[in-house]
């Protein structure tokens, strides 16, 4: 956070963003267009920014500790590779900083079963399974409530999928305060929205992009070299009318959709833009505009995130700062509420 800033404020909270990506391996192209690429942009708005590798969430489903490791410094990596600056955001790791997992427990004990009965992503996630998913992934949107809240974060810039689970951090807000008859916590404002919220898979344009889809020709990632980028996207999937030159004729063709979204997002234009440039053209010839695009954005964050994981103890360095200044502003709202609701 630059010190030349002045603190805006909502209410009594400071205006202030919050929001994490989990170090399960791979980073899509959702991920950056949904997430960090916002991040970025309300870093450099008038906001005071926080922003967390959420390893403890990545455990609620089975990782390889190294492999955890790795992950969790290359994700640290891509948030700097992509614009994210430590001097002006707090960057961490999630189990740097206690105050999150205490919070989360206080706050398993304020969410009601019925309302973790809802998360669609845990259904997702535990498909047929249920009974053998970890109690970790069950609750692990309490936890995120903490994450937030153990910040007093005003705004959370996420993809569409996280939408719920916001609405459950807002609820547990609400219920913490009104259980204890406080105004201590705020009810955070999702930041969701833009032609990239929901980045769908280049294989099937009603699912989401995701890091965890067994198919690789179904996202790009990050790491993605020029030659896999075009390759994935010649293979992407596709309908055989041309494109339209308004948004009402993406209707009904996803992958149209999901194709010509993914085009604006990269460049900074609206659908409607687009449209009006290509609308008209054949997929034969989008496609090679779509490589263009995604070459020219991911390529100098992938060489980026490189050059920074050549030298991990100045990132580990990065992120042990991140961790102090986090607990700086965590502890003592941790220490309140722990006053609020008569334990210490
Ligand atoms: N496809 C997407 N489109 C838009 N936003 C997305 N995000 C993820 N996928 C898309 C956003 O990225 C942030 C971090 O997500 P995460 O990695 O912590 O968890 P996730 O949403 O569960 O991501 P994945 O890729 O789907 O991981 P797996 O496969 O492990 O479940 C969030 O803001 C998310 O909205």
């Amino acid at each position: 956070m630059g010190t030349d800033r002045k603190p805006e404020t909502i209410g009594k909270f400071r205006k202030r963003v919050f929001s994490g990506v989990q170090p399960s391996g791979g980073l899509t192209l959702g991920n950056y267009l949904g997430a960090v690429k916002r991040f970025v942009q309300m870093q450099n708005d008038n906001y005071e920014t926080i922003y967390c590798v959420v390893d403890l969430h990545a455990i609620t489903v089975w990782q390889d500790p190294s492999v955890l490791r790795q992950n969790t410094r290359e994700l640290a990596a891509f948030f700097i590779a992509s614009g994210l600056d430590p001097e002006k955001s707090i960057l961490f790791n999630q189990s740097a900083v206690s105050e999150h997992a205490q919070l989360g427990w206080i706050f398993n004990c304020v969410a009601r079963m019925g309302w973790m009965q809802r998360m669609t992503q845990f259904k997702d996630k535990a498909g047929k399974n249920a009974q053998n998913a970890s109690l970790g992934l069950f609750a692990y949107p309490a936890l995120m409530a903490a994450d937030i809240l153990a910040y007093h974060a005003t705004h959370v810039p996420v993809g569409d999928d996280q939408k719920q689970h916001l609405e459950l951090t807002r609820d547990i807000a609400i219920k913490f305060n009104h259980d204890y008859e406080v105004d201590f916590f705020p009810v955070t404002e999702p930041v969701i929205g833009g032609p990239a919220a929901r980045v769908m898979s280049l294989r099937d344009g009603t699912k989401k992009m995701s890091k965890s889809d067994p198919s690789d020709l179904s996202r790009i990632n990050m790491t993605d070299s020029s030659d896999v980028i075009s390759n994935k996207i010649r293979k992407a999937k596709t309908d055989p009318q041309a494109l339209p030159s308004e948004p009402e004729g993406l209707k009904d063709r996803a992958e149209a959709e999901n194709l010509v979204s993914i085009y604006a997002a990269l460049g900074d234009e609206s659908v409607d833009e687009v449209l009006s440039e290509i609308g008209g053209k054949q997929f034969s010839e989008f496609k090679p505009m779509l490589v263009e695009r995604a070459t020219e954005v991911l390529s100098p964050i992938s060489s980026e995130m490189e050059r920074i994981m050549r030298d991990l103890p100045e990132l580990d360095k990065v992120l042990n700062n991140g961790a102090n200044k986090a607990k700086s502003i965590a502890k003592p709202i941790l220490q309140k509420t722990f006053d609020i609701i008569g334990v210490r």
